[in-house]
């Protein structure tokens, strides 16, 4: 039974967590501040479909009308890829004033993670995480997101981090936070846009069932932080280096110009990609979620056997 008077679960997401099937939470600042509209809602709809053929039921997460939503219906997804960046970004901070003040907020890593937790969810597929930004040691940008990894039992499973951030630095937080850094049928980890970085990731696993057993023998010694696991993208859709490189340094250094900062810079900087890549990031992108909603179901399938 759920106690939480200030969360809604979906009907099918109640019923399938009750009969001990397999569900994938989603997020929905990648569907209002990610990508622009329409294929937003497209991408979000297919996320959906790809999780359902896998397997599972998808549950994606938002706040509206001040109420916390796992899981949403077409219409509600429609509505966030309408209003974009119109609807408030929420991350830890705002979820209680979101629920007083009876508003709508796309949730990030972050409130997808708190509010799958609260529903009962143990696996999460997105695109990339926030993390420690380019600078951090001098403007203290690091995302909420690595705390939320730190604190709160759920798999997130993504394509890496973007090299708008400082990875050698996000990878050192993730080690300080308990933060076990899973590469998929890889030991390096995945940049999102690229399948490598020249980083290494602590552990590699090439199995749906692997993952799971790990979630598992967490959940049964009762930690309380996160796994993140990092899926490289499909060789066909990644980019070449230089090009999103170049991309990533002109979007950062405009940022830097306009004096862009808080919860505003990584939309800036994602925004800024594709239009400088001329929409060819924005195909990377959709590819990999994709990508990572299979693995999130098939994941979620293996750990409902365990
Ligand atoms: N990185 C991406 N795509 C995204 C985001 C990050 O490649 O859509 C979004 C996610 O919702 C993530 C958030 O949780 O941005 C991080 O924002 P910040 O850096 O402000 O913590
Ligand atoms: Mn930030």
């Amino acid at each position: 039974m759920n106690m939480n008077q200030c969360l809604d679960v979906k009907p099918e997401v109640a019923e399938a967590l009750a009969a001990g099937k397999p569900v994938v939470a989603l997020e929905s600042t990648i569907i209002s501040h990610g990508m622009p509209y329409p294929q937003n809602v497209e991408t979000a709809l297919n996320v959906e479909r790809i999780i359902r053929e896998n397997g599972a039921v998808p549950a994606t997460i938002a706040v509206i009308g001040g109420r916390l939503k796992a899981g949403l219906t077409p219409e509600e997804i429609e509505y966030f890829g309408k209003k974009g960046t119109a609807i408030r970004k929420a991350s830890r901070r705002d979820l209680a004033i979101l629920c007083a003040k009876g508003q709508d907020g796309a949730t990030t890593v972050t409130t997808t993670m708190m509010i799958a937790h609260m529903a009962g969810i143990s696996i999460f597929a997105t695109g990339g995480i926030g993390g420690v930004h380019r600078g951090a040691e001098t403007t203290m940008d690091i995302s909420a997101d690595l705390e939320e990894l730190g604190q709160t039992p759920v798999m997130v499973i993504c394509a890496g981090a973007k090299s708008i951030l400082d990875l050698g630095l996000t990878l050192e937080y993730l080690e300080t936070k308990g933060v076990p850094v899973i590469g998929y049928g890889t030991e390096e980890l995945p940049a999102f846009y690229t399948r490598r970085s020249g980083f290494g990731v602590d552990y590699r696993m090439d199995t749906p069932e692997e993952l799971a057993a790990a979630l598992r023998a967490s959940k049964d010694m009762g930690l309380r932080g996160g796994m993140l696991v990092t899926n490289p993208i499909p060789e066909e859709y990644a980019m070449p280096l230089e090009t999103i490189n170049a991309a990533i340094d002109q979007a950062i250094a405009e940022c830097n110009a306009k004096g862009i900062h808080g919860k505003d810079t990584t939309p800036f900087l994602l925004a800024r990609v594709a239009e400088i890549t001329g929409g060819d990031s924005l195909a990377s992108n959709i590819q990999l979620v994709y990508n990572n909603a299979a693995l999130a179901a098939r994941t979620a399938v293996a750990f409902c056997k365990l």
